[in-house]
């Protein structure tokens, strides 16, 4: 059993469909869904704002590398194409932390495969995961360069200009339950 918290975005074409497909594609796996939020782009290449959520999965049957898989096999779908790192995409999903049980909680897991870094060795400078992850998990820590680190604390310390260009929206990701009257 592994439990993953998921950063994904999306800049170019119907970018909360493309959101919202993600939300459909892990399915029952989903354990919380954050805010959707506009974001100005990060890492210095010059294309059109995102729009970021975090999600919360879990699955008893899935190990690191198949949370990984199935957000591959989501990004194809969407026409994914890799050319220009950090560049525009349709879809993006990727693998913040992934944590397994241990003893009466989970412990965030280590990787560094070809294929996956774990934690995410970006995550902590990103204010487009911080700021949703904290929406659906105000505790969160994540460990950076051998440290656990708070979350919140780790969000407090990024330059102020990299906090403003992340935006709250009113788009939701998954229909709102209720009774219609
Ligand atoms: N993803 C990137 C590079 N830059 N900027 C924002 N705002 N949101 C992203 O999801 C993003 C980015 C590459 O993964
Ligand atoms: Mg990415
Ligand atoms: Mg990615």
């Amino acid at each position: 059993m592994t439990r993953a918290v998921l950063s994904i975005g999306s800049n170019m074409g119907d970018r909360l469909e493309l959101l919202r497909g993600v939300v459909a594609g892990f399915g029952a796996r989903i354990r919380a869904v954050s805010p959707v939020y506009t974001t100005a782009p990060w890492g210095g290449v010059d294309q059109d704002d995102f729009l970021n959520a975090v999600l919360v999965a879990d699955d008893l049957d899935y190990d690191c590398h198949d949370w990984l898989r199935h957000g591959q096999r989501l990004e194809e779908a969407a026409g994914r194409e890799r050319t220009v790192r950090w560049g525009a995409r349709t879809l993006d999903v990727d693998i913040v932390s992934c944590a397994a049980p241990a003893g009466s909680g989970l412990r965030a897991l280590h990787r560094t495969d070809p294929d996956l870094t774990l934690p995410h060795p970006q995550a902590h400078r990103r204010a487009f995961v911080l700021i949703p992850w904290l929406d659906v998990e105000p505790d969160a820590s994540l460990e950076v360069d051998g440290t656990t680190r708070a979350v919140r604390d780790l969000l407090a310390e990024l330059d102020p200009a990299e906090r403003a260009g992340v935006r709250h929206t009113e788009f939701a990701l998954v229909p709102a339950t209720g009774t219609v009257s």
